[in-house]
């Protein structure tokens, strides 16, 4: 790898050029067959794709978004955008169209790639490719790589993420970002050409597309990308790609302690790294898997607006219930409210600098000035360091509920919740759960005129199933402070037996 990126082609070329006939990827085909490229194909597919976009009249700066479940083509969008300076948009695709609706009524995306079926999902006038005929019109175009002057500061993709308040915002990712960050995972976590990377993250967030997908066209291993992680053939999956190298959420760590010991023990004999985040790992779960696969699991800490943050060390102690040590070229204070920097062992929030630092929220102003202040960005998290530089995180200053590695943003739900007949009040808490961590639950103070089975049935067709309470609790009112501001930690402990899913 070149010691100074610029942009992102310039780190892919390591693969795409000088590692050209190489084996890059396997994938399953659409005919169910195992389907593999190399890194050269890799580099004429996205050049063949990028030609047939422009013929479609994206240019440089325009936004792109895609909503598809992972699939190889994703891996030719991104690459194709990359070449042309177009800015990717990856929309959840567990998103129903009301969620939808917001992201692409705030990117403006030029069109949404998608799959025929799944075009329904969309609102009316928003245009949808399908990925099918998309990709089988670029077949037909030259293999010739775009030019496009782009450098460090050129935006690559916007993610939406909650932040810690208000509506979905898209984080402008730049190629810098994404480069410097490929850079450093590759650095710390000491990944090179001889891995193996088994890609079961989706690619619609940061954990599957910013440190996956770059670290390996950054530093050109093997990779089997699925469709996504399954319990149920998770075992047989390892068991057959023999990977050196899994990121995975804590969910997927909990799932893969029910691999019965034998098989997981040959599994562990030919990983070299496991790695967990977007979610805390629980100290036993990091424990059983060391027991079971041998193992220890290295727990990092990222985020969409920054990518990697912190994370334990590679070859020093990886110490369960910490998250580690800042990233390379990664700078953390932990001030209190009142801003002055708080000692070793106090708890305050996590400010990062840094190249992995994204440039601002698209089309926010407020909210770019509220978070990035003096060079610095002001994480939400909730943490604390001791004295030999291990951090911990404690909590977040929103109520974000995090299930299975995906997001949950209560006032969403809440408001939701309180358009529907009968109900007066409503608070969402997340409720611990073993495999997701947390499940979010809502506590409700209806008349007579709620219809329980008719408001859950609403809230599926307006939300991701990952945000749909997984039980109800009727209460005759919610604890406020004078104020009148919700305690929700005030609320009695949710028992399911006392609620229906
Ligand atoms: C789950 N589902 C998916 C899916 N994951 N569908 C498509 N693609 C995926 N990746 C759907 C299932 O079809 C099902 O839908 C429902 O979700 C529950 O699935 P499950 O198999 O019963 O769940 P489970 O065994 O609990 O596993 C879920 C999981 C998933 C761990 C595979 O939660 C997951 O992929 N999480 C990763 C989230 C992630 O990448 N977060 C990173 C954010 S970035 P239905 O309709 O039947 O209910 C970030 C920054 C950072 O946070 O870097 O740290
Ligand atoms: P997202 O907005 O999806 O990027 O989620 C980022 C948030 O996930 C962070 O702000 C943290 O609150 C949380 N997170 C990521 N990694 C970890 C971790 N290892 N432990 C605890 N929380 C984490």
């Amino acid at each position: 790898m070149t010691a100074r990126v610029a942009t992102l082609l310039e780190l892919y070329d390591h693969s795409l050029i000088d590692r050209r006939d190489v084996p890059a990827v396997e994938y399953d085909a659409a005919d169910g067959h195992t389907a593999s490229l190399t890194f050269g194909e890799l580099d004429s597919r996205s050049n063949r794709l990028a030609q047939q976009l422009g013929a479609r009249g994206l240019q440089r700066g325009d936004r792109l978004a895609f909503y598809l479940v992972n699939r190889i083509e994703i891996v030719d969008l991104w690459i194709a955008c990359v070449k042309l300076g177009v800015i990717v948009v990856p929309i959840n695709v567990l998103y129903k169209e009301r969620e939808i609706r917001h992201i692409v009524t705030d990117a403006e995306p030029l069109a949404v790639v998608t799959t025929a079926e799944q075009m329904t999902q969309f609102p009316a006038g928003v245009a949808c490719w399908d990925v099918r005929t998309l990709c089988s019109d670029a077949a037909g175009m030259p293999d010739i790589r775009p030019t496009c002057a782009l450098n460090a500061e050129s935006p690559a993709a916007l993610v939406y993420t909650s932040g810690t308040t208000g509506a979905s915002k898209g984080a402008i990712l730049t190629h810098g970002n994404f480069a410097s960050n490929a850079r450093g995972v590759a650095e710390a976590w000491r990944i090179t050409s001889d891995d193996r990377y088994l890609a079961a993250l989706p690619l619609f967030h940061v954990h599957g597309l910013g440190n996956g997908i770059q670290t390996w066209l950054a530093v050109g291993c093997h990779m089997k990308l699925v469709a996504r992680f399954e319990a149920a053939t998770a075992a047989d999956l390892f068991e057959s790609y023999r990977p050196t190298l899994f990121f995975g959420v804590p969910t997927m760590y909990v799932r893969l302690l029910d691999v019965p010991d034998d098989r997981a023990r040959v599994v562990g004999k030919h990983a070299r790294l496991f790695v967990s985040g977007s979610a805390p790992l629980p100290a036993q779960v990091h424990d059983a898997f060391h027991a079971k696969y041998g193992h220890m699991i290295l727990e990092r800490y990222g985020m969409t607006e920054t990518l990697m943050n912190v994370s334990n060390p590679y070859d020093g102690e990886r110490r369960p219930g910490t998250v580690g040590l800042p990233m390379p070229h990664v700078s953390v204070r932990i001030l209190a409210e009142d801003g002055t920097e708080v000692g070793a062992d106090a708890t305050g929030e996590l400010w990062v600098q840094g190249p992995n630092v994204c440039a601002g929220y698209w089309r926010r102003p407020e909210a770019t000035a509220e978070s990035f202040i003096a060079g610095w960005f002001r994480t939400g998290d909730i943490g604390r360091c001791v004295p030999d530089g291990y951090i911990t995180l404690e909590g977040r200053r929103s109520d974000l509920i995090i299930s299975g590695g995906f997001n949950i943003y209560p006032r969403e739900i809440e408001e939701l919740l309180l358009e529907q007949p009968g109900v007066r009040e409503a608070a969402i808490v997340g409720v611990v759960d073993r495999a997701r961590g947390e499940m979010p639950v809502a506590y409700l103070v209806v008349d007579a005129s709620f219809d329980e089975v008719a408001a859950l049935a609403h809230l599926r067709t307006q939300l991701a199933s990952f945000k749909i309470p997984r039980g109800i609790v009727r209460i005759d009112s919610l604890p406020r402070t004078a104020l009148g501001k919700v305690q929700k930690h005030l609320l009695p402990p949710f028992t399911p037996e006392g609620a229906r899913p």
